[in-house]
């Protein structure tokens, strides 16, 4: 190859070089666009989120999992506030998000009822609402957009069937660790447990009490069932952090968990099976945290003008100790 041609090739291989470069720059800078498939710069998507709190392993990998989802490089900037637990939090979060202007305002509301006015403020603001995890109870379905989470009353209903068949018709106290009270979760899986073992007489609820939804708190109500009812045959506690707390409790107390006083939870986090793999948790119904990618999607409808589904399920199972045995290595949470 002559030099004059040598010399032309350099030039070229650099200017295309340089034009690769610049396109990749722009679209993962995250700055104000973002090349969408079409090659039109895609507007980056404001989306105001207002989560739960950090009460449990499932709400860190919720919250892990919306973060890692809703980033500049798949087109969005996302606000998020945790609202540790409080309605109030949650309520000036959503607030503030309607001042700020976000295109979309998603949350998991902590209780089912007093959203009506603020969410009425987002409608009069134009900002569409997504509820993700937890359903509100207002009767104006207007005031959000779509409802993506778990059904928590199948849930429920599970965790009973699995004691009806574990217990047969054989006398059995059982206590109940409730989640939070007044939320979906827990007035859910509440009223599902009980309809499976209505019509089970001998399959008894002899103590009910919130834990909300955390460790420490489940360990100190499981203390005062202990304390209080001398024969305990099986714990149904709402998820695995409360779950994990009673049987701190119930081996305090000298009793083996999984043998003298069984469990069954909700979730299925690590620790959650990791104690099931142990015996110490008997059975667990899985409640799926990974919300990411459905509410990415729905929020993206909703930018292009069209109406998601108004209720998105997730997708989720149930595990006995030889099936934890075999998910848990590959565990995503
Ligand atoms: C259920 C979620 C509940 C989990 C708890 O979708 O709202 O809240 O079961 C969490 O672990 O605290
Ligand atoms: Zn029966």
């Amino acid at each position: 190859m002559s030099n004059h041609t040598k010399k032309r090739v350099s030039i070229v291989g650099a200017l295309a070089a340089t034009a690769l470069l610049a396109l990749a720059a722009c679209s993962t800078s995250g700055g104000t666009a973002t090349t969408s498939t079409s090659g039109a710069a895609a507007k980056i998507i404001k989306v105001g989120f207002s989560q739960v709190g950090s009460e449990s392993g499932w709400r860190a990998a919720n919250t892990k999992d919306i973060q890692a989802t809703l980033t500049t490089a798949n087109g969005f900037d996302l606000k998020f506030s945790d609202a540790q637990q409080k309605q109030e939090n949650q309520i000036a979060a959503i607030r503030s998000y309607i001042a700020q202007g976000v295109d979309v305002i998603a949350f998991s509301p902590v209780v089912e009822s007093g959203w009506d006015a603020v969410l009425q403020e987002a409608k009069a603001a134009k900002i569409p609402v997504v509820l993700t995890d937890r359903a509100v109870d207002s009767k104006d379905t207007s005031l959000y957009e779509s409802f993506l989470g778990s059904d928590f009353v199948l849930e429920g209903q599970k965790a009973g069937e699995w004691a009806v068949k574990q217990f047969g018709d054989k006398p059995t106290n059982i206590v109940e660790l409730q989640g939070t009270t007044g939320s979906a979760p827990a007035n859910d899986r509440m009223a599902g447990f009980k309809k499976a073992i209505e019509g089970h007489p001998n399959l008894k609820i002899i103590a009910s009490q919130t834990g909300n939804f955390t460790r420490a708190e489940g360990k100190t109500v499981m203390e005062g069932f202990l304390a209080a009812n001398p024969k305990i045959d099986l714990v149904w506690a709402h998820n695995d952090d409360m779950g994990l707390g009673a049987i701190e409790a119930i081996e305090a107390a000298g009793k083996v968990p999984g043998k003298d006083i069984q469990m069954v939870t909700a979730d299925a986090t690590h620790d959650g099976m990791q104690a099931l793999v142990d015996g110490k948790i008997n059975f667990i119904v899985e409640c799926n945290p990974l919300l990411g990618q459905q509410l990415a999607d729905v929020i993206k409808q909703i930018m292009a003008g069209q109406a998601p589904e108004k209720r998105i399920l997730t997708k989720e199972t149930t595990f006995t100790q030889d099936q934890a045995k075999a998910a848990l290595p590959t565990r995503q949470y």
